[in-house]
């Protein structure tokens, strides 16, 4: 899979594309991300990627010219069609369900705009605008970052275990259960018995129960679209109908 990235500031991706799993699946050629610096495709002496608003009021706003001559050289260069993505508050919310369709596609361009936003023509070659959240940045490329990262995770051999990838808890609706590692003990806090026990039916059981109850808590607007098996089903009905799970004090 291919990503092309249009932005002002290349070098915010250097570092966070170099690392961890992403950085790893480059190197592994299962993914090919190329890094497009705006100013590029700008022909006036001074570079502008930015021009003050028609119509009159604060701040700048992102040239179309240098936009679509990027999107011209990127379409170019894959040949095949690229399905671009603009970052932007006004977008549709970013889910888990975005990040798996997207992942199915060869060619992806990410625009990153800065100040106001783009000129709205800019729009006429957008394929869908994406939001990551309801709060404002300074800019779209830490957006970029977070939807690359979450696409790549669905590309075929990018993740080791793509069985895990698939049946992500977050993918199926529900919040992870809690994780402890060694020690056993520390200072007054101990890891649950039960994950000490060696009964891996129990941790099972176990586990689902704090993924259903810890969802309920926090998060109860993402049950109603869980795919939930039948046992997590049948511990989501306990919890509803205010019978407790034996060993849980309720409190989280
Ligand atoms: N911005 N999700 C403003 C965002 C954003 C978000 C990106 C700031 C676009 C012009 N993008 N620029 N939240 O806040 O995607």
């Amino acid at each position: 899979m291919t990503f092309d990235i249009v932005t002002i500031f290349p070098a915010m991706f250097e570092a966070a594309l170099a690392a961890g799993v992403v950085g790893r699946a480059i190197d592994r050629r299962l993914l090919e991300v190329v890094v497009h610096d705006l100013r590029d495709f700008t022909t006036d002496r001074h570079r502008s990627v930015d021009d003050v608003p028609y119509g009159g009021g604060p701040g700048m706003v992102m040239k179309p010219e240098p936009i679509f001559k990027a999107l011209d050289a990127i379409d170019e260069r894959r040949g095949t069609p690229v399905t671009v993505l603009l970052m932007s508050p006004q977008g549709k919310p970013f889910t888990q369900r975005d990040a798996e369709r997207l992942g199915a596609q060869e060619h992806v361009a990410l625009l990153c705009g800065r100040y106001e936003g783009v000129d709205e023509r800019v729009r006429s070659r957008v394929d869908e605008e994406v939001s990551i959240g309801d709060y404002v940045l300074s800019g779209g490329e830490l957006p970029a970052l977070v939807v690359l990262d979450a696409v790549a995770r669905h590309v075929p051999g990018v993740v080791g275990d793509d069985q895990s990838v698939a049946e992500d808890s977050f993918s199926r609706g529900l919040l992870d259960f809690p994780h402890y590692t060694r020690p056993a003990v520390v200072g007054d806090l101990r890891v649950p018995d039960v994950l000490l026990s060696g009964n891996h039916q129990e941790i099972r059981r176990w586990r689902k129960q704090q993924s259903v109850e810890r969802t309920l808590e926090r998060r109860p607007d993402l049950l109603e679209n869980a795919a939930l098996d039948d046992e997590e089903r049948q511990i989501l009905n306990k919890i509803r109908s205010g019978v407790r799970a034996g060993g849980s004090n309720g409190r989280d």
